[in-house]
């Protein structure tokens, strides 16, 4: 589908940061900073950034805190797609349509080039152009997105400790607000912390984030049985595979799709006293709903 051009923009800016605070190719040692370069510039959609840029822009013109914010959150996704990758988690051979960090460069790289993002990210929000007390609200928030109370690195170990096991729905919300919707709730309060909201409308949209980052994780759910590998750029039908705990596995496609549109009224919901200003989120969450990869 066509993505805004706002959202194009965007993108464009991300990628030129994200060129701007990755190390060289050459910089020593260059095997790790060309196997960090070859994940993060694969091609992904920057959903996380887009959506920091979009949340930021409702409270201010300059975006240049959010830009960095954003760029944060995009080194600890790709830090997450490379180490879930790896033979020890999902053992994938492709991901973002090229094959995986570790086919290319071995696991000893893989896991440091993972571990190097992670480290990147938070140099990055350390230097990222705003006062030193949201700076540091934005450090406290990314970490806990990605950590492992209620963050992704628990959502994670709670979905391989539910493969092949009976599901409940219980486990399942947890999995999903977990290991996903964190990032894409943290990467949105980051927006709203570096766009200098005031309290109550990060706390709103908190509640906007975690309604569509768990829409996001139903609709991939969703894909990988309805897509194929090529449209992906990953492995499709690994979910059934792996005995994952999946919304079409728990309740069927019918009944996953009109919860992930549940979920996007829900979101939608808490954006209605900003009226115009929030256009541009709501245009991302159709688009995160509709997509096809
Ligand atoms: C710490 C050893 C160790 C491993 C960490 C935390 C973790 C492993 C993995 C994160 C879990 C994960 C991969 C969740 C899936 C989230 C998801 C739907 C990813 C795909 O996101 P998109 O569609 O991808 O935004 P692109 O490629 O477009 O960026």
């Amino acid at each position: 589908m066509k993505l805004p051009d706002f959202y194009e923009a965007d993108r464009a800016a991300i990628e030129a940061a994200l060129e701007r605070l990755l190390p060289s190719e050459n910089t020593q040692p260059p095997s790790i900073h060309r196997s960090m370069r070859y994940s993060v510039s694969a091609g992904g959609k920057r959903i996380r950034p887009v959506l920091c840029m979009e949340a930021a822009r409702m409270f201010t013109q300059n975006v240049e805190a959010a830009i960095h914010a954003g760029c944060a959150l995009e080194f600890i996704h790709t830090y997450s797609l490379i180490h879930d990758d790896l033979p020890a988690l999902d053992n994938d051979d492709l991901r973002r349509g090229k094959p995986t960090n570790h086919k290319v460069f071995g696991e000893a790289i893989a896991i440091l080039a993972g571990d190097a993002l992670l480290t990147l990210a938070f140099q990055t929000l350390a230097g990222a152009p705003v006062e030193p007390a949201r700076r540091a609200r934005l450090i406290a928030e990314v970490a806990a997105a990605a950590g492992t109370v209620n963050g992704m690195v628990g959502g994670q170990v709670a979905d391989l400790e539910a493969e092949g096991k009976p599901l409940n729905a219980a486990t399942l919300e947890y999995i999903h607000r977990s290991k996903t919707a964190a990032l894409i709730r943290g990467s949105i309060v980051a927006g709203a912390i570096a766009g200098g909201a005031a309290d109550e409308d990060v706390e709103r949209l908190r509640r906007f984030g975690d309604n569509i980052g768990w829409a996001f994780q139903v609709v991939d759910d969703l894909l990988d049985v309805e897509e194929s590998s090529a449209a992906l750029g990953k492995t499709a039908g690994k979910d059934q595979a792996q005995k994952k705990a999946t919304y079409p596995a728990l309740y069927g496609i019918e009944k996953s799709r009109a919860i992930a549109a549940d979920l996007e009224a829900k979101a939608i919901a808490e954006l209605t006293p900003y009226g115009e200003r929030a256009a541009r989120l709501r245009q991302i969450c159709e688009f995160l709903v509709a997509r096809r990869s």
